[in-house]
């Protein structure tokens, strides 16, 4: 492939090299990058998908103010005079930018220089404070700087691997496949899971810990009393190169294996077996993600958790430290430039007068910011209270993620003057914008990211910009010329803005910190361009792979520092209005609020709708059958979900995917329904702990529609809409079902009232009807209703919109008996069912998942599937253990 061009993938935190061939129409062909060290040729289903989210038909191509087109020069002169005046009027702390971990590090530095070196406020803040915040927070605290100890090779040469509040098939699948495989080759590797759910993930541990929600911290806090007790602690690397662990252990030793289990509904041999699994292997990871981070205690879990590898030495060396995965592309140059209102650039520290004269020298600024800005949560709060006059949203979509996101809704709405920079021409939170910048997209963005383990990997753009579209860095540029900055923004190029970021890491380095790439700060552009994926630090000791092993800490003292944890309860009390704790998360197939991935009809196969997970118990006393819509609701909102009753997730917690939007869904947004709770030390809100009640939402009728244009759901209480190959679906419901069918699958449809041929099965007695509509003998749509629940062959019939004809006992819902029904999609990539493989493992008798690979092609491409395929095999044996 001599035309591909090398990027990154713009999803998750792995950041996986990308081989990206455009086909000269606009679109590219996709493949891993076998050269990348994070996935040497592997893609995800995401990933693998990409190049079905390159289509312009939802982009937004123009600025726009007022929802009008406009020239770039209006809306840049209007963004720059409306923030002047705001800071004029108001001072600097009335105006906010609120950015990304998907933006690119170039960006992301402009932007910050902007904030905390012209404007004089540190009032910039990121989604990656509702991400990572308290994984940045514990490692300061124990390490005096923001520093990932760890590399993924430690994943795969640990003798034990811990994931904690991670769901790493669906979230990190290639590193999940890295690890998979290296528990296959070395079987005696031991994967244990913490996580109140059964997931995909818990499949691949030899012990899965469904501990309570939010209880982590005892465990940990436990597994330090037992590294004491076992005479495990590594006396001299505690005595050398840390301080603080009496005190630890003081809020430690209460926790026996007694404590333990009771605080965290754990079976007591369970807590055991971990305790002295851990203790025993010294090769050992801890990698954790939301499930610690997302809580009102996140920072305390996460030195917890530290705490172990300190007093155990277990650190810096192969196969051993505290991991903490990073969810965005590039949640981890956010970092490096100091995107978070706590922070400066290259990891110097806001508080300290030394570092933030040495970057204001550097920047060469006229008002440098003082000290932190608001963060996230708080940052709404105070536009909601008419503190912020003007406000820059980049990259992010917080009407959608932000915590108590009504309110977050109102709170833009009470501000002045909103931008939003975005790639699509409508989103929930671009909907609510007086400018909107068209930002350039993935394919069409040149500069770097860094992944999970310290990696910074080049984006080079293979399309060129649509419309009138910019890269973000350049908006933030041509903005900040017109407020009277242009000498400072006078950027060319991201290379151009590499280079400054690189040269002031210098400082980093200078002040005895971290983060120092300055041996790249004179890269020349041909250099920048072909730059190889390098680990940081790269400064003038050359890189390292892995921190700490010589037991030097960036603290005053240069030693690492234990925090004394005691375990908290997620803030939100349960109560008898609201009995419930309502945990939230990712799907394996969809990312975050569904601007791209939901528009890739392969994709949305998986997961065509948002869902609640509800334990069978919990479920009968809601009143719940499968399938029925649940109203979800706190004091803050409420959620329209379908229910899924299942006992993966435990009694008392409830689960629903965190992606669903007001453009796709009537009341899909969960975060309308999550307190805004914060950790008192990271800020990072507590999105996996709110307290709530389930009720049934009263259907009289349940639908389900395919048609070959978006269909207008308005008439319908609560739908939902996914695309299909050729189309549209839709699941629908309402209180009462409509007298004329007809009429209301033309209003769904688009059609005009007497518009189109209806062919109509309808069964009054039973409430059920069945209308399909064509317009020159062509399908328009169709539409299955009933009292219950709609039971039809879901992927079958949204197959049909891409079929040649339509056949024509189309209303019978389901595929005639010479084509099976595949049932739900498992394997996106061949759109291989679960009936189908079912069926093959039970007539065939595969006996593993490269049998179903070399039997159906399910799980040979991406392998995202090979968790749910090892599942099915599982079942398929439990049933014949049982059956013989
Ligand atoms: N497919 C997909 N992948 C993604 C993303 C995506 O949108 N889609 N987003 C990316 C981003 S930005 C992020 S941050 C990562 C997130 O990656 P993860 O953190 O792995 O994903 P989540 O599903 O948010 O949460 C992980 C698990 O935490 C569990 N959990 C909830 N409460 C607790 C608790 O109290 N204790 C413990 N131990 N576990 C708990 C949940 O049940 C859930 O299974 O994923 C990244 N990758
Ligand atoms: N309840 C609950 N809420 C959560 C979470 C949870 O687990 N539970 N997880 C939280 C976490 S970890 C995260 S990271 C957030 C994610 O939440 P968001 O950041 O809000 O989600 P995205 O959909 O990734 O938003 C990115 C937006 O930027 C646009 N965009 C894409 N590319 C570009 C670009 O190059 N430039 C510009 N300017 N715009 C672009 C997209 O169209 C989209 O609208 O959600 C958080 N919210
Ligand atoms: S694991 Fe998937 S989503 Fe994450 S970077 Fe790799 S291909 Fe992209
Ligand atoms: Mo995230």
């Amino acid at each position: 492939m001599s035309d591909a061009i090398r990027t990154a993938c713009p999803y998750c935190g792995v950041g996986c090299g990308v081989l990206a061939t455009p086909d000269g129409r606009g679109g590219a062909a996709i493949a891993g990058d076998p050269a990348h060290p994070a996935n040497f040729g592997r893609l995800c289903s995401k990933g693998s998908a990409l190049g079905e989210t390159l289509s312009l038909d939802d982009r937004l191509l123009t600025p726009r103010i007022g929802g009008r087109e406009a020239t770039w020069d209006a809306a840049l002169e209007l963004t720059a005079r409306r923030f002047r005046e705001a800071i004029e009027e108001h001072g600097p702390e009335s105006v906010a930018l609120y950015v990304s971990g998907q933006l690119l590090t170039e960006d992301y530095y402009v932007a910050n220089k902007l904030m905390k070196g012209y404007v004089g406020s540190a009032n910039i803040d990121t989604n990656s404070r509702l991400c990572m915040a308290s994984a940045v927070a514990a490692y300061r605290r124990a390490f005096g700087t923001d520093t990932v100890p760890t590399c993924y090779e430690d994943l795969e040469q640990a003798d034990l691997v811990v994931l904690v509040g991670s769901n790493l098939a669906w979230c990190h699948p290639v590193i999940y496949q890295r690890l998979a495989a290296a528990k296959a080759a070395r079987p005696e590797m031991r994967v244990v899971t913490i996580d109140p759910r059964r997931t995909a993930t818990s499949d691949l541990a030899d012990l899965h810990l469904g501990v309570r929600p939010g209880a982590d911290a005892a465990l940990f806090n436990a597994l330090l009393a037992r590294i004491e007790a076992d005479g495990a602690v590594d006396c001299e690397y505690v005595s050398n190169h840390t301080e603080g662990l009496p005190a630890a252990l003081r809020e430690a030793r209460g926790w026996d294996v007694a404590r333990t289990a009771e605080a965290t509904g754990l079976a007591p041999a369970d807590v055991e077996a971990f305790l002295s699994l851990w203790v025993r292997r010294e090769k050992v990871v801890t990698l954790w993600s939301q499930g610690i981070n997302q809580s009102s205690s996140g920072a305390d879990k996460g030195n917890a958790i530290i705490n172990c590898h300190l007093a155990t030495g277990r650190i810096g060396r192969p196969g051993m430290g505290p991991f903490s995965m990073t969810g965005q592309p590039n949640a981890m140059g956010g970092r490096e430039v100091g995107g978070l209102a706590n922070m400066l650039a290259a990891h110097l520290d806001l508080e300290v007068p030394e570092h933030r004269a040495a970057v204001q020298g550097f920047w060469a600024s006229p008002a440098m910011a003082e000290r932190p800005g608001l963060k996230a949560v708080d940052l709404f709060r105070a536009c909601a209270e008419g503190r912020i006059k003007a406000l820059w949203i980049m990259s992010t979509n917080p009407v959608v993620s932000m915590p108590d996101a009504d309110a977050v809704r109102d709170a833009i709405r009470a501000v002045p003057f909103v931008a939003v920079s975005e790639v699509v021409a409508s989103s929930d939170t671009g909907n609510e914008a007086d400018v909107l910048f068209p930002a350039a997209a993935w394919g069409e963005k040149s500069g770097t990211v860094t992944n999970s383990e310290r990696r910074i990997t080049r984006q080079r753009a293979f399309l060129p910009p649509p419309g009138q579209a910019r890269p973000d860095w350049k908006i933030v540029c041509d903005v900040a010329s017109r407020m009277g900055f242009a000498d400072a923004f006078a950027f060319e190029s991201a290379a151009d803005v590499f280079r400054e970021h690189a040269a002031l890491s210098r400082l980093a380095g200078a002040l005895g910190r971290d983060f120092d790439i300055s041996a790249r700060a004179d890269v020349a552009d041909a250099a920048y361009d072909a730059m190889e994926p390098f680990q940081w630090p790269a400064g003038p000791e050359g890189g390292k792979a892995r921190f700490f092993a010589d037991g030097r800490f960036y603290t005053p003292s240069g030693r690492a520092r234990f925090v004394a944890v005691t375990p908290r309860a997620p803030a939100s009390r349960l109560s008898e209005r609201f009995p419930l704790r309502f945990n939230t998360g990712r799907v394996r197939d969809h990312w975050h609020t569904l601007t791209r991935t939901a528009k890739s009809p392969r994709l949305s196969q998986h997961i065509a709708e948002p869902y609640l997970e509800i334990h069978p118990a919990d479920a009968r006393r809601c009143g719940l059958a499968p399938a029925d819509v649940a109203r979800v609701r706190s004091r803050e909102g409420e959620a329209l979900l379908r229910v899924l009753v299942t006992s993966r997730t435990p009694e008392g917690a409830v689960f629903a995917p965190m992606h669903w939007t007001g453009e796709l869904s009537s009341a899909g947004r969960v975060d309308a329904v999550v307190r805004a709770e914060v950790d008192p030390v990271s800020g990072q809100p507590e999105l996996k702990g709110s307290a709530v009640r389930v009720e049934k939402f009263e259907a009289g009728w349940h639908g389900f529609a395919i048609c070959r244009a978006r269909p207008d759901c308005g008439a319908a209480d609560y739908w939902a809409v996914a695309r299909a190959t050729g189309g549209w679906r839709a699941e629908l419901a309402g209180r009462e079902a409509p007298d004329d069918w007809t009429a209301f699958a033309r209003a769904l449809f688009g059609l005009a009232e007497t518009e189109g041929d209806a062919m109509v099965v309808e069964d009054r007695g039973r409430g059920a009807a069945r209308v399909a509509l064509f317009a020159g003998g062509r399908l328009v749509g169709a539409l299955f209703a009933a009292r219950e629940p709609v039971e039809v062959a879901r992927g079958h019939l949204a197959g049909l919109l891409a079929a040649a004809e339509t056949p024509p006992d189309l209303l019978a819902g389901r595929p005639g008996a010479d084509r099976p029904d595949p049932g739900a999609i498992v394997c996106s990539c061949f759109s291989v069912g679960v009936n189908t493989i079912q069926a093959a493992i039970a007539e065939q008798g595969l006996a593993d998942v490269a049998a179903i690979g070399a039997a159906l092609g399910a799980g040979s491409n991406c392998g995202s599937c090979r968790p749910e395929l090892q599942a099915l095999l599982d079942k398929a044996r439990g049933a014949r253990t049982l059956a013989a």
